[in-house]
Formats: structure tokens, sequence, C-alpha cells
């Protein structure tokens, strides 16, 4: 923790699930519903999370359906939904952001037990509505959403379920097509992180607090994460039951452009820098998309991997595969966890994923700042942004 820190969770807290046990829970969230991302050409999106990432074909609505305005694809695999929408004429709210921003992701759907209640009580506590409740009925039964803004253009949803039974909400049919590579072991989002703009950290932080009745659980400052070039600060927010965690990251000033400034610049703003999906099997799931074209950051030199169990004592998996694919490890009091981070899956290096397993920890690979933030300033410096 830091001194800059604001209303932080008590200091009796220690572990994960006593710092989120002092959460307010007016907004019961039951994990993250979908991920809506805004693009240029959904069809051809939706082809390559099938192809390189596994996820395989649910719902569509589009001009086949009624719809005028817009086209949506729903894929999903294990828990995580995402949602691929595209313009359909310039004259649009959806084009106008994909000019802005390129394709990125505008919404995080939050799975609620009353989206009528998530709505009214954010907005009594301060959150700019985007979407009043609305009921939506087909004769596959009724949803509730409802939504607000977060940071930047960034949108939260509420959803409420009620024994809905379709494919995804009403207004989409279910979408079977005979194209469906293999999953890869994706099993559900486990973090979704927001880059904010300078002085942003406080008020976006003192937003998921008052507004979410969310908490701290953690926090990094520039000191700590700083490599020759990089800086930058992040703390991350949770919910009462950690089903729903955002981290927050600031750039900090450094001799040279900080990879969040990068991101800013070239997002045109504020949104969502990484998605981290849990898998039980990182070896395997990490094989897969490398061999489907998904492009990992370059692993850490070889001393990372053999100071290893010095560093977080002796794990289940064999190192040489992990070095082969530039799996990075860490560890906390609680257990370690394994991750790797894709390169921006977009031309403007703003969105990327982190694949994540989790054995017992509950952190968020602070050890492995250093060999990440390196790699990623080799990506920087190919692309000429440090
Ligand atoms: O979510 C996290 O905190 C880790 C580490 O720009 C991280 O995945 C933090 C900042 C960043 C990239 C990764
Ligand atoms: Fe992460």
């Amino acid at each position: 923790m830091t001194s800059t820190d604001t209303k932080t969770t008590k200091p009796e807290a220690k572990t994960f699930q006593e710092k989120i046990a002092q959460a307010d829970n007016f907004l019961p969230i039951n994990g993250t519903d979908y991920i809506e991302f805004y693009v240029g050409n959904a069809k051809q999106t939706a082809h390559y999370y099938q192809t390189a990432f596994g996820f395989q074909p649910v719902a569509y609505s589009g001009p086949e359906t009624g719809v005028r305005e817009y086209a949506s694809y729903v894929l999903q695999q294990g828990k995580i939904r995402l949602v691929l929408t595209t313009a359909l004429h310039s004259d649009s709210e959806i084009a106008e952001h994909v000019k802005k921003h390129g394709d990125g992701v505008k919404i995080l759907a939050l799975w609620v037990d009353d989206a009528r209640s998530a709505f009214e009580q954010t907005i009594k506590r301060g959150a700019k509505p985007y979407l009043p409740p609305e009921k939506l009925t087909d004769k596959e039964g009724e949803v509730w959403r409802s939504g607000i803004y977060t940071y930047g253009e960034t949108v939260h949803m509420f959803i409420e379920r009620k024994n809905y039974q379709g494919a995804f909400l009403p207004g989409y049919v279910k979408w079977s097509p005979a194209y469906r590579p293999e999953p890869v072991g994706l099993l559900y989002v486990d973090h979704c992180v927001g880059n904010v703009g300078w002085n942003r950290m406080l008020p976006t932080v003192k937003w998921y607090e008052d507004v979410m009745g969310f908490v701290n659980i953690l926090s990094f400052d520039d000191k700590q994460i700083n490599t020759e070039y990089s800086a930058l600060m992040s703390k991350v927010m949770s919910n009462g039951n950690g089903y729903a965690k955002f981290p927050i990251n600031e750039p900090a000033e450094g001799p040279r452009k900080s990879q969040i400034e990068e991101y800013l610049e070239f997002y045109e703003g504020e949104g969502v820098q990484h998605i981290a999906v849990a898998t039980h099997d990182i070896v395997s799931t990490v094989r897969a998309l490398q061999a489907r074209g998904v492009e990992f950051l370059q692993a850490p030199p070889a001393a990372y991997y053999e100071d290893l169990t010095a560093r977080v004592g002796e794990i289940q998996e064999d190192i040489a595969p992990l070095q082969q694919l530039g799996i990075l490890v860490d560890s906390d009091e609680e257990g370690y966890l394994l991750q790797i981070f894709t390169k921006p899956v977009e031309d403007r290096p703003t969105l990327f994923f982190e694949i994540i397993q989790r054995r017992g920890a509950q952190s968020f690979g602070a050890g492995n700042f250093k060999a990440l933030f390196e790699a990623i300033e080799k990506e920087q410096a190919k692309r000429g942004n440090l």
C-alpha cells in the first residue's frame, strides 16, 4: 500500500478474502455477463476470435433479424461471452466510436440480481447514465438491463436475467454455423484493466468505491513499476465477492514515454487496456493459441527461468515448457500464478489479452512487472513510440 491511497482496506485486512469482505454490497454482482467490442468489421473480427481464440458461435443480430443500424455476433468460451458489433452506416454512435478509438471495448457488462436497483443506486451515488433500465422480452423470457459510464467512453451495463432461455438476449437469434474451431481452454474473465489519464487514478478509484461499492485491494506506485523507460501506477478495485476486478493504470513520469501514454495517445482517450482470461492449463492453452497465430510478447531472458524456483518456490509445472512459451510465474502468501500477455490485437497499440492460471495466488503478478514491461517496451521501440 502507498501513501497515495484514499480509502484503502483496513490494515488488519491481509488476505484477498479479508479485503473484499469490506466492500459495500448494495450492488450484488454475479460475474461478467459479456464484453462488447465496437469494431470496423464484426464479421471478420468474429472469425478471428473463432479461429485464433477458439470462441464458439452463439447468437447474431443484424439486418436478417430486422436490425437496420448494426450487426452483432456473440461468441462464447467457458463463461466468457464476447459481443462484436459494427455499424452499418457512418451516421452511428458505433461508427463514431470506431473512428475515434479504433476497435476496442465499449461495454463491460455485469451480471446482476437487479438491473433497476443497480441503476438507481449508482446514479444516486453519482454515476453518469448511459441507458435507463429497460425490459427486453421475447418468447424465451425476460431480461432487464441498464447502463452507466465508467472511465472514458466505456460503459458498465447491468444485466438481470429472469430465467431467460434464449441464445443471448431478446433481439438475437441463435447462430450456428458449421465452422467451429476447437476451444483452447479459456474459462472465465479474471479481470479487466482500464487505462486512465494523468491525475485520473484517484478520482477513478474513488468512483469505484463511492458509486460501485468496490474496495482497493492492491496498489503499485511508479517506484515499484519503473523500468528503464516505462512508468505507471496501478490500483486494483474489486467488488465484495471478487467476481468483478478492475485494475486501473495511470501513466507516471519516466525518462521516456510510458506504455500507458502510448495507449492513451492511440486510443485517443481512456479505455480498456487488457482482458485477463483464466485457464486451468496454461501450457496447453498457450500452445494452442500460438499454433493458431496469436502473437505473444517475447519471453524474458533465460536468467528469469534460472532464478524462478528461488523466487517463487517449487511449482507443479515443468519449467522447460514455460520457458519455451514465455509464460511468467509469480507468487504471494496464498499461492502462485502463471500468466502471459499477447501483443496488441489490433493495429493501434491498444487492447491486448492476458492468459492467467491461478494456483492459489489472488494477486496480479507484481514480481513479473519488470520482465513484462521490458517486453512491452521492446514492442514500443519497434513502433517508434518511446
Ligand atoms: O492486471 C495486472 O495488473 C497485471 C499486470 O500495463 C499489468 O496483468 C499491469 C499493467 C500493465 C500490464 C500488465
Ligand atoms: Fe492483468
